[in-house]
């Protein structure tokens, strides 16, 4: 193949600089025909010293979803919404359906006497109940009962179906993985014939069976949690007595990780989720991560400031901290704050980092 030759004008002269700048404009065009690109071009914003995040820290506050979440039961039927949920979009990133990157954030409402209808997809869910008593979730045949604060693990292809038996509307947070199984392409999903799966299991089976200092013989080998609801009920003494015991981290408080009690590791492969309790007037010290975060104030009220934005919180108002900002949590009172994020994805393919 012929190569085509530039006569070559003396080093440093204008004329030089742009006839190379031209040389190389002309061959990224012709590149670009054959879908090739020069990677010199965007080097620096493909693999950037630190990260960069489009997410936005935003508070979501219970007042308004609770009564938008209200308003939309009288403008579908959990039947026909199959789901229904309001998004908490990213005011940075809407129509994107995501809190953060790599999570979905929402709240569904369940009215009394509705089901929410059976179904299963390869993204993992959990649920993290605000408002209501004595709905339940059936996950794997287990049909579970919710109060709020309790933190309720739907599995990837876990069928899960809801219902509401009791006489007021349960809401809860919805958080989904879907946005990272998106990213990867791999998504499945399906619907069963039935609306509501047949239990199999009473009531707390999961919890009790493993989540008591003995394991039943034989052995669990999935790779997420076989408890389906770690309740309030449960949790928060725990984290109230390491408070009292003075075991409150500078910057996280009070605070316990949801674990698989069969191996130690998080509940699901995918997110990670914790219990904190601030004494009144705890003042955090700046802490920040590469997992963005989504917080839900459980009781209590206070601020958490990040980078230049103070985000003020109340029972049942929903934050997000975006990776790798400096955030410091501030308690008025004595408060409760739930989180979860992608943290045990990243630390399995070795990406996860904390910092100063
Ligand atoms: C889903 O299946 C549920 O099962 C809730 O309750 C929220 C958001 C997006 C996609 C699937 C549920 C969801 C969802």
């Amino acid at each position: 193949m012929a190569v085509a030759t530039a006569t070559k004008p003396a080093q440093g002269t204008p004329d030089s600089k742009h006839n190379i700048e031209a040389m190389r404009q002309a061959f990224y065009d012709r590149i670009a025909k054959k879908d090739m690109a020069p990677l010199w071009k965007v080097m620096k914003s493909v693999v950037t010293k630190e990260p960069v995040t489009r997410v936005a820290p935003h508070v979501w506050h219970f007042d308004d979803v609770k009564s938008l979440v209200m308003e939309s039961g009288g403008l579908i039927t959990a039947e026909e919404a199959e789901r229904r949920v309001l998004i908490l979009e990213n005011p940075a990133m809407h129509g994107e359906s995501k809190a953060t990157n790599t999570l979905f954030a929402g709240v569904q409402m369940i009215m009394p006497g509705e089901v929410a209808p059976a179904h299963r997809h390869a993204s993992s869910a959990i649920r993290f109940v605000l408002d209501g008593k004595g709905a339940y979730t059936s996950v794997d045949g287990e049909k579970s009962f919710m109060s709020p604060g309790d933190f309720v693990i739907t599995a990837n292809w876990a069928p899960h179906d809801h219902g509401n038996t009791s006489d007021v509307p349960m809401l809860w947070l919805d958080v989904l993985d879907f946005p990272a199984v998106n990213f990867y392409e791999a998504s499945f999903a399906e619907h069963f014939d039935a609306p509501t799966q047949s239990t199999t299991r009473e009531d707390g089976d999961s919890l009790s069976f493993y989540g008591s200092g003995v394991l039943p013989d034989g052995s669990w080998t999935k790779n997420y949690t076989p408890v389906i609801n770690y309740t309030y009920e449960r949790t928060r003494p725990i984290v109230e007595r390491m408070l009292k015991a003075g075991d409150v981290d500078k910057r996280h408080g009070a605070r316990v990780h949801y674990a698989n009690p069969v191996t130690g590791g998080p509940v699901l492969p995918t997110m990670g989720a914790w219990l904190a309790m601030f004494p009144k007037g705890f003042s955090g010290e700046p802490y920040r991560s590469t997992d963005g975060t989504i917080f839900v104030c459980v009781e209590g009220q206070g601020t958490t400031t990040v980078g230049d934005k103070e985000l003020h919180w109340g029972p049942n108002d929903v934050f997000v901290v975006p990776p790798w900002k400096h955030y410091a949590h501030k308690a008025a009172e004595q408060s409760v704050l739930f989180s979860i994020s992608d943290r045990p994805a990243q630390k399995a393919l070795g990406i996860w980092r904390e910092g100063k």
